[in-house]
């Protein structure tokens, strides 16, 4: 039976979930679930995902939510040969422990600024809301300080946790887009070449392509 995704097309996290689909080439039927009527908030979805959020997974019954989440879950279970380093396990603890790394990394020092920049520049407008420049100009001073931290990890070897693409790097994705998209080059500036030569690399992949505009 092919996987549902719950989610709203454009959302980061839904798109998050969506491009490890891809990767790893497993159909998955989108069903939409309309964020601009609240359908997220209504009793049938909270019956799926408690917090009333995008996305969630159905695989033959298995409910799943948290984008992260589905993302391991689809490279433990269907994850070929060639795509297993997108989740480094046990098997060799050095390596499982420079992903969790990278992972933390992402959650810790861009995701959570990342999301109060796009709420402060994209959606307050949709509650008729205005932005505030002095946060934004120091979400922007953090976030440059953070990303010259990943110049550092990423003069030193090709992706975030080494030199085989993770999970951790995919991870980036929908918000790395945003900020370009809210005409931010934070990720793309000379000043940091390998930090772009990095974003260049996983912006371009097929499976972020096909997804990156909405799941
Ligand atoms: N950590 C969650 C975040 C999910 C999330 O915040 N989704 C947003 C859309 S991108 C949402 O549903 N927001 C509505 C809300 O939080 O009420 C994940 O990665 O799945």
């Amino acid at each position: 039976m092919t996987i549902k995704l719950y989610g709203f097309p454009p959302s980061h996290a839904t798109r998050r979930a969506a491009v490890i689909f891809k990767e790893l080439g497993v159909p998955y039927e989108l069903v939409k679930v309309d964020m601009l009527t609240d359908e997220h908030k209504a009793a049938a979805y909270l019956a799926h995902q408690p917090f009333g959020q995008v996305p969630y997974i159905d695989d033959d019954g298995f409910v799943l939510f948290e984008s992260r989440a589905i993302g391991r879950y689809l490279v433990a279970k269907y994850a070929g040969p060639a795509q297993k380093g997108l989740m480094p396990t046990a098997e060799d603890p050095q390596r499982m422990a420079l992903f969790e790394q990278a992972a933390n990394v992402e959650l810790g020092n861009f995701d959570v600024y990342m999301n109060a920049l796009s709420w402060e520049v994209i959606f307050k407008r949709y509650s008729k809301l205005m932005t505030d420049e002095t946060i934004v100009a120091d979400l922007l001073k953090t976030l440059n300080s953070k990303l010259d931290a990943y110049e550092v990890l990423l003069s030193k070897h090709r992706y975030l946790a080494g030199d085989e693409i993770t999970l951790a790097d995919l991870f980036h994705l929908p918000f790395g887009n945003t900020m370009g998209s809210m005409g931010y080059d934070l990720l793309t500036t000379s000043s940091r070449p390998n930090v772009s030569r990095w974003w260049r690399d996983i912006s371009s992949r097929p499976a972020w392509q096909a997804v990156k505009e909405n799941a």
